[in-house]
């Protein structure tokens, strides 16, 4: 059995302390030569550390997060075969034969294990040129360097030192260059799967294995509903790119940046809009006899300095549309696969504050009474803005309501709040007449728009559950059976 051997982060073009984000291999694992030990991330690129030689994976001395630089010890590999005695050599020849051989590299030139160092490979078959030839720069940097110390060495016949190619897909190509690890590439490219077509679930929207793995899998299923996360192929948006217009030909302009909040709500709003099949049930709910109540309750608790508003009411109402029809409190996953059902009932409310939309929770919505409801509702839209909400406030919703009621309009489409499968729009109630069988009475009409996942809520689903929320706002006492 040969001495496992140390692989060693090659000359990664000057960077230091670049985080490890994939472990690729396991202790006992088999590998090829040039196989990816561990994926670096930098903030410009990914890249691979490759096996030096074939042989077996004895020991991992780095793990995720672990930061490595130019030389950091990955993993300690028993070489294989060959593999074990092409390694001996090299190892041995690093002070004699290595420093003759250096000056002048092959284009490809085979690894080498040095006892200090393991030299990259440029080989023909590398799963990912871009990442291998930034890696393989030749020689590296400390191959150099030690090579300069060398007596009898002219430094001026090495060939001259290049400067490290950083490749910055992003700058070339903004937001077309899939951001994931050359093993996925790899992985993805063997599949014959365009990584354009897909988009990542992990940090940052890195594409994972297992994304690949669901896109491969919902299309060999003969597709299905669109996975969210996931697009078919052929099916990709396919934008154009954004106009680009300088409209100071046309007249004075101002150029206002977008608060950060508004960058944070506008990013999902543009990917639920564009992955969640919306469909939006309009209703009216007379609440005549209910806002007689309100007004009458906030004679009542006045002294208090209590106010009941509409929304408390609503939120009430929501939850027990959502106990009874619970596929409307539930979540789809992102492979558009399972529905998680909720058995709790936490309300988000949508507020519009000076810095943009936010959406406070009010939890457990079902185990209060409408003026605790009113009461935390007033507390968290006064957070908001005061821009004092913390994470905790805004986390854990089960369904949304966004109301216009307090400013205006008869309708409106509101944007599922994702994970959530629908949200409830509100908008300004008005005196209307309403035929009662007999005559036109004058009710006071609220409308109501519910916007929904059609791939989780079928049209007859929504229009039912949507007429049960308005017979519960015409008669709250409803709520209780
Ligand atoms: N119809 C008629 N009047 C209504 C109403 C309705 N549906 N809803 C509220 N009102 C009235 C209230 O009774 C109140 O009147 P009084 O002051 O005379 O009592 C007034 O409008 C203001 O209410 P409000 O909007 O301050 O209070 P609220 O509890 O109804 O709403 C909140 C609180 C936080 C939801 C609200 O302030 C808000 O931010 N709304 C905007 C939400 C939003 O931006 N949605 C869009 C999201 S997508 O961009």
């Amino acid at each position: 059995m040969a001495d496992p051997k140390e692989a060693r982060v090659p000359d990664i073009g000057g960077y230091d302390d670049v985080p490890v984000i994939e472990v690729l291999v396991a202790v006992g694992d088999v590998v090829k030569q040039d196989q990816g030990l561990v994926t670096l991330e930098s903030d410009k690129a990914t890249m691979e550390v490759p096996a030096p030689f074939a042989g077996t994976v004895r020991a991992l001395q780095v793990k995720l997060g672990d930061k490595l630089s130019e030389g950091s010890v990955v993993a300690l590999i028993e070489p294989a075969g060959d593999a074990a005695a092409d390694a001996k050599p090299a190892a041995a020849s690093e002070t004699t034969a290595a420093p003759a051989t250096a000056p002048t590299p092959p284009p490809t030139k085979p690894t080498a294990e040095t006892g200090e160092r393991v030299e990259p490979v440029a080989a023909s078959k590398q799963p990912d040129n871009i990442t291998r030839q930034s890696i393989a720069a030749a020689p590296s940097t400390a191959t150099r360097a030690a090579l300069d110390d060398k007596p009898g060495i002219d430094a001026e016949a090495l060939p001259p030192r290049s400067p490290p190619v950083a490749f910055d897909a992003e700058g070339l190509m903004p937001g077309k260059v899939p951001f994931a690890s050359p093993a996925v590439r790899l992985f993805a490219r063997e599949l014959g799967v365009d990584l354009l077509q897909l988009q990542g679930t992990g940090p940052n929207g890195r594409l994972l294995k297992e994304d690949v793995q669901q896109y491969v899998k919902r299309s060999l299923s003969g597709g299905g509903a669109p996975a969210a996360g996931v697009a078919h192929a052929g099916g990709g948006l396919n934008l154009l790119p954004w106009p680009n217009v300088d409209f100071s030909k046309f007249g004075e302009t101002e150029v206002k940046a977008l608060t950060r909040i508004q960058k944070i709500s506008g990013a999902n709003l543009a990917r639920n809009w564009a992955m969640i099949p919306h469909v939006t049930q309009h209703d009216d709910a007379d609440i005549t006899d209910l806002e007689a109540l309100r007004v009458a309750l906030n004679k009542e608790n006045e002294k208090a300095g209590l106010k009941l508003t509409m929304l408390a009411f609503i939120m009430k109402a929501s939850v027990s549309a959502l106990q009874k029809y619970p596929n409307f409190n539930a979540s789809l996953d992102a492979a558009g696969e399972n529905l998680t059902l909720k058995k709790y009932f936490n309300i988000g409310f949508a507020a519009d504050t000076p810095n943009g939309l936010v959406v406070p929770v009010v939890r457990d919505v079902d185990k209060k009474g409408v003026l605790q409801i009113a009461k935390e509702t007033s507390e968290l839209a006064a957070k908001a803005r005061d821009g004092k909400l913390g994470p905790a406030e805004m986390s854990g919703g089960c369904f949304s309501i966004s109301s216009l009621g307090g400013i205006g309009g008869t309708s409106f489409t509101p944007i599922v709040n994702a994970p959530e499968v629908a949200i409830l729009g509100v908008s300004k109630s008005a005196m209307k007449p309403v035929w009662d069988g007999k005559q036109f009475a004058p009710r006071l009409v609220l409308p109501l728009s519910l916007s929904y996942d059609h791939r989780v809520i079928d049209g007859a689903a929504a229009a039912r559950f949507t007429a049960y929320l308005a017979q519960l706002l015409g008669d709250m006492r409803r709520a209780m059976l």
